[in-house]
């Protein structure tokens, strides 16, 4: 037994030393430049980058917030905050590859909107795995850094459910699903509610609707989805979101007496929007909406809610963000923004004691990674779970065996990817590469990707001839799944030591790459990144970059000599 253990270890361990590239350290540079906030004030987004759908809970002094996060893994990061503006990520939510099974889905579906909330001394979070697994599930937890439990699927059809705990004990699930009957058109959506037994963890007596269509009925709403129930005075209220999560999206209230409805538009809706603002305003903060909303122990309200940040038009890198803004009442509707009104991108603080952070989530800020600590810091993710061990970090870095499945294939396997989240327009990523360990065939270096049919990645590509620094660009469905080359750099012999760095400003990217810790030498200038925006590459993700290696099919003088290597 201990012999088969040592065995398929070194079986391993051999294996990945023999083959395999080390990511010595990655640096990241971003600033986006825009209004710096005074000591009162935060600056918006919150949640720079690709966090979208934000879900948030105050428990005591404490306050949780979960993103989505489609098909990367590990799944929902949860943050703590103690001032709503400061936010230190505790976890993944689904962090064990066995925890939901992602299946060969495109990037876009997996784990869509999620929801948090709390009830005694336990943590739930209800979710959609969509494309993949069994649709809606709930999983729990005592610690919220986790672990989270498996999941427990609870079979109704629709997508972002959320649990809403009564006064008296009672909890409810309310959803998007389809309308009763045929729909009325394109995008015809209802919330639905439920009650939810705590006892048997399963969902009890009739299943209502609560909103159909949307705010005004009439008007055709699209996709009303995004549900939230919570609690003030006498009223119960219901916060939807409607129009699509693009540049059409809104924010809309309704309330009620009793749980279960009828609930009451506000004829004052949306409570937020930026759908009807001039396009050539200063700083625009487009798509909002999919807001939560909570309250301080002073009584104040806030608001979580998903915004993008535009270049030319409406086109975004980023995916959709978390952004923060105070509500206020009137006549006891509550308001995020008044009509008209853009998104500030800096705000008064709430009055709540600073909360240090762990790392800058917001603003201008630089990291580097070198990978030393046993296991992948949090904020890394791959492209579905993985099933085997194919990186491993250490004192040297963190290690990778290349994958057969090129970066564009999502359905035969796993690219190996190891993915970050793009968090500025402009930003500079420098990452140094130890090659020696590298085969015949095969290719590594860094990688800037909005989906798997969108991406560029820049390589060393270790040929029988010699090795060169490729450039690959995957513009569409049509383009080869390991992308198109578009440029390349002999590197002289006995490299040991290849730096990439990709340069992103908006819609322009620059690609430099040195040797042996040597000067830069550009690679390709001026770069369309604008192909990895949401407008041109579509889907619910954004941009993330990070190392990747790939063992090309290897073919005729290669082949002989790869097989002898
Ligand atoms: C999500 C829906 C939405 O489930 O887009 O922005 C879907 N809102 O509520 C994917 O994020």
């Amino acid at each position: 037994m201990k012999r088969f253990v040592l065995g398929t270890l070194c079986a391993l361990l051999c294996q990945m030393a023999a083959a395999s590239v080390v990511v010595k350290d990655i640096s990241y540079h971003g600033d986006d430049g825009g209004p710096v906030p005074s000591p009162t004030q935060y600056r918006n987004p919150v949640l720079a980058g690709f966090y979208p759908d934000p879900s948030v809970i105050r428990v005591g002094d404490d306050f949780y917030l979960v993103n989505s996060t489609f098909g990367y893994f590990p799944g929902l990061p949860v943050f703590h905050s103690r001032d709503l503006v400061d936010w230190t990520q505790l976890g993944n939510a689904i962090d064990r590859p066995g925890q939901i099974n992602y299946g060969h889905g495109e990037l876009t579906g997996g784990l869509f909107a999620a929801s948090i909330s709390h009830h005694g001394d336990t943590f739930y979070i209800t979710n959609t795995c969509f494309y993949c697994d069994k649709g809606n599930f709930l999983i729990t937890a005592k610690n919220p850094a986790g672990p989270w439990s498996n999941p427990i699927w609870l079979g109704f059809e629709g997508i972002d459910p959320s649990l809403f705990f009564d006064q008296d004990g009672t909890a409810w699930v309310v959803n998007n699903g389809m309308p009763k009957g045929e729909p009325r058109y394109e995008g015809h959506r209802a919330i639905w509610i439920q009650q939810f037994d705590l006892a048997s963890m399963k969902l009890v007596g009739p299943r209502k609707v609560l909103v159909d269509g949307g705010a005004k009925p009439a008007t055709q709403p699209q996709y009303v989805e995004g549900p939230h129930l919570f609690r003030r005075g006498g009223y119960y209220y219901l916060n939807t979101a409607e129009g699509g999560t693009g540049e059409q999206h809104a924010e809309m209230i309704y309330r009620s007496r009793k749980v279960t409805g009828p609930y009451v538009p506000w004829d004052g809706n949306p409570i937020l929007t930026q759908r009807d603002l001039a396009p050539g305003r200063p700083h625009p903060v487009t798509s909002t909406g999919h807001a939560q909303l909570v309250e301080l122990k002073d009584g104040s309200w806030w608001a979580v809610f998903l915004g993008t940040l535009p270049y030319r038009g409406n086109q975004y890198n980023l995916g959709r963000e978390t952004f923060l803004l105070p509500v206020t009442w009137h006549d006891g509707w509550p308001v995020i923004l008044p009509h008209g009104k853009s998104v500030p991108m800096v705000e008064r603080r709430p009055d709540l004691p600073r909360e240090p952070q762990a790392l800058p989530m917001s603003g201008p800020f630089h990291w580097t990674e070198r990978f030393r600590a046993p296991t992948l810091p949090m904020q890394w993710m791959t492209i579905h779970a993985p099933h085997q061990s194919w990186y491993a970090t250490g004192r040297e870095g963190l290690r990778i065996q290349p994958s057969a499945v090129p970066l564009g294939d999502d359905t035969s396997g796993q690219p190996a990817y190891v993915a970050h989240r793009l968090q500025h327009h402009r930003a500079t990523i420098d990452a140094r590469f130890d090659v020696r360990g590298m085969r015949l065939g095969e290719q590594a270096g860094l990688a800037m990707l909005q989906n798997e049919t969108h991406f560029y990645a820049a390589g060393v590509v270790r040929h029988a001839s010699g090795d060169v620094l490729a450039l690959f660009r995957r513009a569409g469905k049509e383009d080869p799944l390991a992308g198109v080359e578009l440029s390349h750099a002999d590197l002289p012999g006995g490299v040991t030591t290849v730096s990439i760095r990709l340069k992103v400003d908006g819609p322009q990217l620059d690609v430099f790459y040195a040797v042996n810790e040597g000067s830069w030498h550009v690679l390709q200038h001026g770069l369309d990144a604008s192909l990895l925006s949401a407008a041109t590459a579509g889907g619910f993700t954004g941009v993330t970059f990070g190392p990747y290696a790939y063992q090309q099919p290897v073919h005729g003088s290669d082949s002989q000599k790869a097989v002898g290597d």
